[in-house]
C-alpha cells in the first residue's frame, strides 16, 4: 500500500507532529463540517459558530451544541485514534494537534494533545471566565448560568475569536520542530491552524496528507495519501513499527 520511500522516511523520524480535522472523527460517527452529510450543510457557521450569532440567539446556539455533545457522548473512538495513539510511543518527540472539540483523541489514549479550537464538553461563563466540564444537557427555555450568574457558553474557539495563544505557539513550534508532519482529515482552509503543515514544509519536514480526498494543500505536500483514516493509519502502523490494533 504504501512506497519504500514513505516506509523508509516514516521510520527514520525521530520527531512526528500530527494535526488532525474533522475526517478522523468521521468513521466514529461524528460528522464534519464541510462533507456532504457535514454540520454546515445543515446549519451555516456564520449563524452558530461566533459570538455575535451566540448573543443574538443563545438557545439556538446551545440546542446545536447539545445535539453535538450527545451525539459525541455516544460515539466511541475509531482505529484512526487509537492508531495515533499507540504512535505516540513510537517516537522520540511527538506532538498532536487537534483542530476537533470532541476530546476523542484523549478517550483514545493520547496524553499530550493540543486542542487548538477548545473542547465542546467544556463550558465558560461569558461574565467572569469560570469553566466548568459540564455534560449536563440545559432544558429548554433556560440557560447554563454560572454562579456570578453570567451565562455560560461552550469553551470553544469560534470564527472571529483568537485561539488560545499558549497552545497555538506550541502547535507552531511543533510544527517548526518535527522532520514529519502528518496532515490528516481536514479540508485545511481554517486558520491560523491550516498554516501549519505548510510551516513544517517551509522548515524541511517530510509533509504526508492522508484525507478521502484532495484538498487545496494536496499538491504543494511530499505524500498525498487517499484513504480513509480509520484504514491508512492502521495500516501504517503495522507496515512501520510492527503494532497491529486489532489485538488492542
Ligand atoms: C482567528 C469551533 C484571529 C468549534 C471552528 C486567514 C486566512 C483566511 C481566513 C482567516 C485567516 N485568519 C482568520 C481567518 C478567519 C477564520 C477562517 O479561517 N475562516 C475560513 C473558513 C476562511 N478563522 C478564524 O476565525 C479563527 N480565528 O484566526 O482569530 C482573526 C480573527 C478574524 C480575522 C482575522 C484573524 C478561528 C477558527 C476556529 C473556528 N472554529 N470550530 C466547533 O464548533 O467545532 S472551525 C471548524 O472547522 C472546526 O474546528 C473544524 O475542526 C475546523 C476545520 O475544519 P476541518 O476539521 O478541516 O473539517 P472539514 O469538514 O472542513 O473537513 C473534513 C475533512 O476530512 C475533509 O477534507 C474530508 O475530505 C476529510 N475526511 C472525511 N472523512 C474522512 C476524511 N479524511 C480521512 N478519513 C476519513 N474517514
Ligand atoms: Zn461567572
Amino acid at each position: 500500500m504504501f512506497s519504500n520511500r514513505l516506509i523508509e522516511t516514516i521510520k527514520s523520524a525521530r520527531k512526528i507532529a500530527v494535526l488532525t480535522g474533522a475526517g478522523i472523527s468521521a468513521e466514529s460517527g461524528v460528522p464534519t463540517f464541510r462533507g456532504e452529510e457535514g454540520l454546515w450543510k445543515k446549519f451555516r457557521p456564520e449563524e452558530l459558530a461566533n459570538f455575535e450569532a451566540f448573543m443574538r440567539n443563545p438557545e439556538l446556539v446551545w440546542e446545536w451544541y447539545n445535539y453535538r455533545r450527545k451525539l459525541i457522548s455516544e460515539v466511541q473512538p475509531n482505529p484512526g485514534h487509537v492508531a495515533l495513539a499507540e504512535m505516540e510511543a513510537c517516537v522520540d518527540s511527538y506532538w498532536l494537534i487537534t483542530q476537533n472539540v470532541d476530546g476523542l483523541h484523549r478517550r483514545a489514549g493520547n496524553r499530550h494533545i493540543l486542542e487548538l479550537h477548545g473542547n465542546i464538553m467544556r463550558s465558560r461563563c461569558i461574565t467572569c471566565g469560570q469553566k466548568e466540564e459540564t455534560l449536563d444537557m440545559f432544558e429548554k427555555g433556560e440557560l447554563p448560568r454560572c454562579t456570578c450568574g453570567g451565562i455560560m457558553r461552550p469553551d470553544v474557539v469560534w470564527f472571529g475569536e483568537m485561539l488560545p495563544s499558549d497552545i497555538l505557539n506550541q502547535a507552531f513550534q511543533a510544527a517548526e520542530a518535527c522532520d514529519l508532519f502528518f496532515s490528516i482529515g481536514t479540508s485545511a482552509v481554517v486558520h491560523p491552524a491550516a498554516s501549519l503543515p505548510i510551516t513544517a514544509l517551509n522548515q524541511g519536514a517530510f509533509v504526508i496528507e492522508i484525507n478521502i480526498e484532495p484538498t487545496v494543500i494536496s499538491g504543494k505536500l511530499h505524500e498525498s495519501i487517499i484513504g480513509k483514516s480509520g484504514e491508512v493509519l492502521p495500516q501504517l502502523l503495522k507496515d512501520i513499527w510492527g503494532i497491529d490494533i486489532e489485538c488492542r
